[in-house]
């Protein structure tokens, strides 16, 4: 195929002419910091740039309007451990098979020798940070190797990031503490943490055994250890000056973060920064900080949109007084589709009214239908990026690939396997899109090709009662036209067998392909 051929020339020139570009089109040749704002379970109807209405979103829709708005982006997956692995090592999660929702207490998943493009960008000569959610493992060995009241290592800092500051999973699961360069902050040596998933701490109150004790109740799941008043996922004991409290998380990321973009400006540093603001919102437990209360109608689910918005601001807001906005890339998503009970008695459901997380689209978090990968994508440079908005089909998994273009850093061999340089449709030079894109649910994977969508077969569960959510699995094939059938509401794979051989044999010729950056698979 010419098309694909021609792909594959400019993967690997890309840099080279990416470089000419640059100097060509501006008086500064600098390389762009970059700024990427991952959200947390935002579904692609959740932002108003992106049709809602029950909620308003001025500051992402400002970034929309000064940048590129992608109507077909993806997430590697439709949970957050498995996306944030593709999106940090540009390879599919699904090669590997310990890449589910991780415990609290779980290993590193990505391997200290791996190279992330946190490792790529520190060695373009970028500062590095992550800050926020990161859910990806601390520590290597078994389930609970670390050390809670030492140092905890490995960890981001030993993957590419001179600096972190991150929850270890979730807000939902314990230990419900921030850790700052591997250290746990405000912790008191005399009052240690202990942090288990399998058994219980003696004497100590649970969700289960003590709802008396809660001020927001699960509706599943959710019955162990109490930490400000909500029960969590998995069990925990101590460090009672470390806990983070929920109403104060976004002001706490959003400071640090805007920290960073101040310490770390170039200016000062002689160097770009390249910074991944993992934000918790809108992830359960949704507890946004009281000024937000009332933001919408909708209750903590919509107020917490309102929170992450904000946070959106600060960000520009920091970029704009530094003096940095016209060259730095910003990319603004989501790890995976939304849900409205995952899992607390929060209102979402009863106050969701008219509010379509979901978009056009079926399923939500979770599920292999659209609406679990299919995410809000926005990217803004000023300096290089006319505003519109892109329906070029792009996948998360690429952003390696597209930094390995954006700064001229070549990826070292084996790294970043299935990451493609799709620089000039991020930028929204090019409205030609990825070849396929790859999904990947609770259960099962998918393939997209020229407007086809291939769900495999699986004997996972179709429906989730608990999040009402359809999970998009089934044993027979399903296949869908994505242009005429958005919804996915019509399975034709019976009247199209060729189409479905195709794309299986496509599917199966990727998993058996370790690494597809360069291959051509047709
Ligand atoms: C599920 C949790 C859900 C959420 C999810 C991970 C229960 C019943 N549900 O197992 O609340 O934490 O894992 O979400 O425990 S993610 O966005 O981090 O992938
Ligand atoms: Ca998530």
């Amino acid at each position: 195929m010419v098309r694909l051929k021609l792909k594959t020339i400019l993967r690997y020139t890309a840099p080279i002419l990416f470089a000419g570009i640059v100097s060509c089109d501006s008086q500064n040749a600098e390389p762009p910091n970059v700024v990427i704002i991952y959200a947390d379970d935002i579904g692609y109807g959740d932002l108003s740039c992106y049709g809602a209405r029950a909620v308003s979103t001025p500051n992402v829709d400002r970034l929309a309007a000064e940048g590129v708005r992608f109507t077909d982006a993806y997430a590697c997956a439709a949970t957050c451990t498995p996306s944030r692995y593709g999106i940090l090592t540009g390879q599919y999660p699904f090669r590997r098979n310990d890449t589910g929702v991780a415990r609290g207490d779980a290993p590193m998943i990505i391997r200290k020798e791996q190279y992330t493009v946190a490792s790529l960008m520190q060695d373009a000569g970028y500062s590095t940070g992550v800050i926020g959610k990161w859910h990806l493992g601390l520590g290597e060995g078994d389930f609970n190797c670390q050390d809670w009241n030492g140092i905890i290592r490995p960890g981001p800092n030993e993957i590419g990031f001179g600096y972190s500051y991150i929850m270890a999973a979730t807000g939902d699961r314990t230990p419900c503490v921030f850790i700052e360069n591997g250290e746990v902050i405000n912790l008191d040596p005399d009052d240690p943490i202990e942090v288990s998933y399998t058994t219980p701490f003696e004497g100590e109150p649970l969700g289960r055994t003590h709802p008396e004790l809660l001020k927001m109740h699960p509706s599943h799941g959710h019955d162990m250890a109490i930490v400000n008043g909500i029960s969590r996922i998995g069990y925990m004991r101590g460090g009672k000056s470390a806990l983070w409290v929920d109403e104060n998380f976004a002001d706490s990321i959003t400071l640090k973060a805007v920290k960073f973009i101040e310490k770390k400006n170039p200016e000062v540093t002689g160097k770009p920064f390249f910074l991944f603001f993992g934000t918790h919102d809108i992830h359960v437990p949704r507890v946004p900080h009281p000024r937000f209360a009332g933001a919408t109608d909708m209750g903590p689910r919509g107020d917490a949109i309102a929170e992450f918005d904000w946070s959106v601001g600060q960000i520009l807001e920091a970029l704009d007084r530094s003096g940095l906005t016209d060259n730095t890339l910003v990319i603004l998503s989501s790890d995976n589709g939304p849900v409205v009970d995952d899992g607390y008695r929060d209102q979402a459901v009863e106050r969701l009214g008219d509010h379509k997380p979901w978009g056009p689209f079926r399923g939500g978090k979770y599920s292999a239908f659209e609406a679990g990968t299919r995410i809000p994508f926005i990217i803004r440079w000023p300096e290089h990026i006319n505003p519109g908005t892109s329906n070029a089909g792009v996948s998360q998994v690429d952003l390696f690939a597209v930094m390995s273009q954006l700064t001229g850093q070549p990826i070292p061999e084996n790294a970043a396997p299935d990451s493609f340089g799709e620089l000039d449709t991020w930028l929204g030079k090019s409205s030609e899109g990825r070849d396929y894109i790859v999904q990947q649910s609770t259960g099962t994977l998918s393939i997209v090709e020229e407007g086809w969508k291939y769900i495999v077969p699986s004997k996972a569960s179709r429906y989730n009662p608990n999040t009402n959510i359809e999970l998009g699995h089934d044993t027979i094939p399903q296949l869908y036209n994505l242009i005429s059938n958005p919804s996915e509401a019509i399975n034709i794979a019976g009247e199209n067998p060729q189409i479905v051989d195709k794309m299986a044999q496509k599917i199966e010729k990727i998993k058996t392909t370790l690494i597809t950056r360069e291959s051509d698979l047709n």
